[in-house]
């Protein structure tokens, strides 16, 4: 997608703090942390939020956390605990429409987010 800034963060048109980076999914540092490991985990493919899956993204959408969890394992926060979010659509505050998971620890997080 031409518009989209997480497809250009994939791409390195955009730049960002990349921690991880395979076939099939990217992960780096949000641009406005709300805790100590905030990290976005993101489909290397556009897909634009959680309605737009297909039963054939279920591999991937499965990588999508079997990453977070070794991220999770890489920022030291597997024991301390951590928080997974997935917002979909206007009401849960999706602003980015390229499906992506919040990685959020490294302190006590807040309900909603961080
Ligand atoms: P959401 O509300 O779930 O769509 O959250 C989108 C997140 O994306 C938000 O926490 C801020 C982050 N974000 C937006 N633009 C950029 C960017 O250009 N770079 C990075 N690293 N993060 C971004």
């Amino acid at each position: 997608m031409l518009d989209c800034i997480f497809c250009k963060i994939i791409t390195g048109q955009s730049p960002s703090q990349m921690v991880f980076q395979d076939e099939q999914v990217s992960a780096f540092r949000d641009i406005h942390p709300v805790a100590p490991t905030h990290i976005l985990i993101v489909p290397n493919k556009h897909i634009a939020s959680i309605n737009d899956l297909t039963p054939a993204d279920e591999p991937l959408v499965g990588h999508l956390f079997t990453v977070a969890r070794q991220l999770a394992v890489q920022e030291g926060i597997e024991k301390t605990g951590y928080r997974l979010i997935i917002n979909t659509g206007s009401h849960a505050g999706q602003m980015v429409f390229h499906l992506h998971l919040h990685l959020i620890g490294g302190q006590r997080v807040r309900y909603p987010m961080g």
